[in-house]
This record gives structure tokens, C-alpha cells and sequence, in this order.
């Protein structure tokens, strides 16, 4: 059994958080617009008459042809089929679901504040408003994303979801923390004393062994200029 997964080439972006437990957990995928006519061919695909069209990528494709797309989605489906990336339990697979969500609305958040007036401008035609944004994202909504999962890390323990093992959502908070981390290099230094957990999550998730190989290959790309991006004047200590 193998998965077919859309999404940009070139970029981590929304891909990786669908990725990173595939890796993780050994499940066979092909990344199709990596393959001939990358990105022309994730259009083309997007634009196929199908029952179940999804809006934007990322998009997993099964071996029965149906097409899953919205990220949480997604992982919610993987967690179903191959229990090594979720809680078993309906409880515990909600849960995970419920974190994932909140993570995407992070995401959304961190995206939003070099476009924060149309994904379809230029930065460069939106800098004034996303220098405020940044400042109000840097000083209130950065820190209430980490105190809610150092909070959550506190009741469970080394994994969100409690237990000895990792789920997906482990994989995505360490992804938005690495994301973060480039994106604002400076304040997320300040902050990372009062983060102590979330920062033990995230090296014990690189560090996991089922990682390794993945972790050092050209399938892991850097981040550039997708959902995080750098931008020096966007950053600051607080
Ligand atoms: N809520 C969706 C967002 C998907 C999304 O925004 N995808 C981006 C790439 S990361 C895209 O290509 N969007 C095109 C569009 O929104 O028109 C998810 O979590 O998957």
C-alpha cells in the first residue's frame, strides 16, 4: 500500500506536518509533484473532475482513489489506519485531532503575519501592516500558543497526548517550533526559558531514531520562503 501525496515542491510548507509521520512511522508515500512537471502537475491534478475535490494542497491520495485534503483531516485519516502515529483509542485520537486544529490555527497565524493583508500581494506591498501584525503576534499570540501546549505538556508529560510513544501531533508542534525558530530567530530565543517543555519536545522529537534518516535527507527541504519566512524586521527580542 502507498499514498499519493500533493503539495508544492520545493517548500516544507503545510506538506510537512502530513510527511513527517509518514517518515516517522515507515508508511510508504510518493511525493507526486516532485516527480515530472512538479507543480504544473499538482494543478492539473487539483483540477480534475473528482467526487471529493480538495481546495488546496496538502492532498493525500489513497490506493482506492479517494482524495483527503485539509491537514488536520489528513492526519486524523493516518492516525485511523496506522495506530503507531495516533492514541488507539476514539478519545485519545480526538484529542490529538483537537491539537492538531489548534496547531494549524497557529500556523494560519504565523502566515498571516508577512501577508497580513492578501496572500495574493507581495510582502513587499503589505510591510507596514505586517510590522504591526509581527509586533502583536510577537508579544501576546506567540507566547499564549506556548504557555497552552507547556500547559498541556505539564498535565501529560513528555508527550501531548500522555504516554511513551509520540503521535502526530508531537511531530507538528516540533515542525511549528522549528518553523518559529527560523521565522523569529530573536524573540523565540528570549522566550524558549519559559518553555522548557515545549523546547524538550522538540529535541527529543529530533532526536527520535525512526527520524534519523529522514531528518538528513534532501526530502526534509530548509524552510525559505513559504508559510515561515525571515524577515529581520519582523523579528525582535519582544
Ligand atoms: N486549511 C488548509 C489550508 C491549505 C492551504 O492554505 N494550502 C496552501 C499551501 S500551504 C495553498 O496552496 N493554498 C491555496 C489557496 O488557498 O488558494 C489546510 O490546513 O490544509
Amino acid at each position: 500500500m502507498s499514498y499519493d501525496l500533493w503539495y508544492w515542491s520545493g517548500i516544507p510548507g503545510r506538506g510537512e506536518f502530513v510527511r513527517l509521520p509518514l517518515e516517522a512511522a515507515g508508511i510508504p508515500y510518493r511525493e507526486k509533484a516532485w516527480q515530472r512537471d512538479g507543480d504544473a502537475a499538482l494543478v492539473k491534478d487539483m483540477a480534475r473532475q473528482r467526487v471529493d475535490p480538495p481546495f488546496a494542497p496538502p492532498y493525500l491520495v489513497t490506493e482506492d482513489g479517494a482524495a483527503i485534503s485539509q491537514t488536520a483531516n489528513i492526519l486524523l485519516y493516518l492516525g485511523e489506519k496506522h495506530p503507531r502515529i495516533a492514541p488507539r483509542e476514539l478519545a485519545g485520537r480526538h484529542w490529538v485531532h483537537q491539537l492538531q486544529l489548534t496547531l494549524m490555527d497557529w500556523v494560519a497565524e504565523s502566515h498571516d503575519v508577512h501577508h497580513p493583508v492578501g496572500m495574493d500581494l507581495y510582502y513587499e506591498d503589505q510591510k507596514p501592516e505586517a510590522a504591526r501584525r509581527a509586533e502583536g503576534f510577537r508579544s501576546k499570540r506567540l507566547p499564549k500558543f506556548l504557555d497552552y501546549f507547556e500547559r498541556v505538556l505539564l498535565q501529560r508529560g513528555d508527550w501531548l497526548a500522555g504516554g511513551k510513544h509520540w503521535s502526530y501531533a508531537d511531530l507538528s508542534l516540533f515542525h511549528v517550533v522549528e518553523g518559529l525558530r527560523f521565522a523569529f530567530p530573536r524573540r523565540m530565543a528570549m522566550l524558549a526559558p519559559d518553555f522548557k517543555r515545549v523546547s524538550a519536545l522538540r529535541d527529543a522529537v529530533q532526536a527520535l531514531p525512526e527520524l534519523q534518516d529522514y531528518l538528513a535527507s534532501e526530502r526534509r527541504l530548509p524552510f525559505s520562503d513559504g508559510l515561515f519566512r525571515h524577515y529581520p524586521e519582523l523579528d525582535g527580542e519582544a
